[in-house]
């Protein structure tokens, strides 16, 4: 049986536009999926907009639009975004989506008939930025402003439903204990259980609706109360694929897909994904995702990132950036910059220069001066080597780094290691350029005794070349493409990745295609 992979991107709010950080964790997902798909598996995508709750409905008044105004011009923008970034989602879901809507107060009624929610009154601090309840002692801590945008906090008095959540925490304690690739990255996994073991209040999972100027989805047992936010919005991840059943036309995709394989997220909502979440499924006997991995933060040219200082990574900026180097370029920069899980920072200097050194000079130049050679020395047809396989002064400079990528890609992409994953590709492209100066066929070629030779180094370069470009594929699936038809590759191989990137699959006599570079360098 095909085995499935589900992934999927935090639902994003609508009360702004899109940024560097929403296309950050897109692209992870997207480079995860297609990854997953090439390997041959049965692939979910799901990202969408989180539509509810008190930010919207303050940021809807003040442009002096409905909350509903706002999410349907808000919500083009993301799509839009993922087009240009050619994100491969299967599905987008909105939370104001009535099948959403309907399963959350679904899964709400089987809270109260497991009675795990009662009325109560909250009395304490709020952040509406963050859409987070703050205690006293974290308020007081950071003189009561929001520790993520700096605004005041804001102090809530009313009655409320809430979740017996203090029940579960020694559930969820003891779940990460004992899976360590639940909670990742590491670091982030001890903060977790650090605050889980200093104790966890009942969670309070609804507002007066009036107080949201009715935008929300009513709680089913008391409709003068709105479900929490965090609670409709991470439902996401099970409504869009028809769970629970509620007879509708989604029912059918039930479970399918379920569980994740994981939640990618920024590191700001771990705590919602790590605690509320699984506790909320193990309420209802609904299995646990397999990993929540939560990455570090952008700044931008060494300054945080705000709207006062006007240096968001804006989706404008994003669009040029795009333009300039390519979206594909723009796709490999942000997963190779910065190791998933750790925060880092955004130049334009960085860009260049990786984009010059790795993709320019160690990949482009490579399938260039490969395609260039079995264009002048063979015309244009990819010699037969004198053998297949890696023996010789080849296997010298090639055995080793095509083992470890063959052997480390998929752990790699497993722990969402993608900067690792392409340091392992780009070993091979140095390898492969270190390669051919050392072995001169641009001499050899001047020896007609030496044809056969040539014709083996010629091979194991396009053979290389070839392989680092699959490699690639879920990165720069555009580039790749192309630099495959460079190659005389234009037909789909249906074989998975892995398997495709086995050397010695090139046929010779395949015919090459001479073109402008691939990657055009960048002053
Ligand atoms: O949090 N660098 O939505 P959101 C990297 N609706 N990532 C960043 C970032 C930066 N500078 N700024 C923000 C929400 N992010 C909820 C999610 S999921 C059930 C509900 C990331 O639009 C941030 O970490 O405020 C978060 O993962 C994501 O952008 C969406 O933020």
């Amino acid at each position: 049986m095909t085995k499935k992979f589900y992934v999927t991107t935090p639902i994003y709010y609508v009360n702004d536009a899109p940024h560097i950080g929403h296309a950050y964790t897109t692209i992870a997902a997207d480079v995860l999926a297609r990854y997953h798909r090439a390997e041959g598996r049965d692939v979910h995508f799901l990202t969408g907009t989180d539509e509810h709750g008190i930010k919207i409905v303050k940021a809807a008044a003040e442009k002096g639009i409905s909350p509903r105004e706002l999410a349907d011009k808000v919500v083009v923008g993301f799509r839009e975004l993922w087009d240009e970034l050619n994100i491969s989602n299967d599905d987008f879901i909105r939370t104001s989506d009535i099948r959403h809507e309907a399963r959350v107060q679904e899964l709400i009624r089987r809270l109260v008939k497991r009675d795990e929610i009662y009325l109560g009154k909250y009395e304490g601090w709020y952040d509406e930025g963050q859409e987070e309840f703050v205690t006293e002692s974290v308020a007081s801590d950071n003189e009561y402003k929001s520790a993520i945008n700096g605004k005041d906090l804001v102090r809530y008095s009313e009655p409320s439903w809430f979740f017996r959540l203090g029940k579960w925490a020694p559930k969820i304690i003891e779940h990460i204990e004992s899976n360590p690739s639940f909670v990742q990255p590491v670091s982030r996994r001890n903060e977790v259980l650090s605050k889980l073991r200093q104790g966890v209040d009942d969670l309070s999972i609804s507002r007066q609706s009036a107080k949201l100027g009715g935008w929300g989805i009513p709680m089913p047992n008391d409709p003068d109360h709105s479900v929490y936010v965090w609670i409709d919005a991470l439902s996401n991840y099970i409504t869009a694929l028809g769970m629970p059943e509620i007879g509708d036309e989604f029912d059918s995709k039930a479970g399918k897909y379920w569980p994740a394989d994981v939640h990618l997220i920024g590191k700001d909502i771990l705590w919602f994904h790590a605690v509320y979440w699984p506790c909320m499924l193990m309420t209802l006997d609904i299995p646990l995702p397999e990993c929540v991995f939560a990455h570090g933060w952008w700044t931008c040219e060494g300054q945080k990132m705000s709207k006062s200082l006007g240096n968001f990574i804006s989706r404008e900026v994003i669009a040029e950036l795009c333009r300039e180097y390519s979206r594909d370029a723009f796709r490999y920069f942000v997963l190779r910059e910065v190791s998933f899980g750790a925060d880092g920072d955004f130049s334009r200097e960085a860009f260049r220069r990786r984009y010059n050194t790795e993709l320019a000079n160690d990949v482009g130049n490579l399938l260039s001066r490969t395609v260039k050679m079995i264009d002048r020395y063979f015309d244009g047809a990819v010699p037969a080597p004198q053998q297949t396989d890696l023996t010789g002064v080849e296997a010298q400079f090639l055995a080793e780094p095509l083992k470890r990528l063959q052997d480390e890609s998929a752990g790699a992409i497993a722990g969402c290691r993608f900067s690792k994953y392409v340091g392992a590709v780009l070993e091979l492209a140095s390898a492969t350029n270190r390669y051919i100066d050392a072995t001169e066929p641009f001499k050899l070629a001047k020896d007609s005794s030496q044809r056969e030779r040539l014709g083996t180094i010629l091979y194991a370069c396009a053979e290389a070349v070839r392989i680092v470009l699959i490699y690639l594929e879920p990165f720069m699936p555009e580039k790749v493409a192309d630099g495959l038809a460079r190659l005389g590759l234009t037909g789909g191989d249906p074989e998975p990745l892995s398997r495709r990137a086995c050397f010695g699959r090139l046929e010779p006599g395949t015919r090459v295609v001479q073109s402008e570079p691939l990657f055009p360098r960048k002053q």
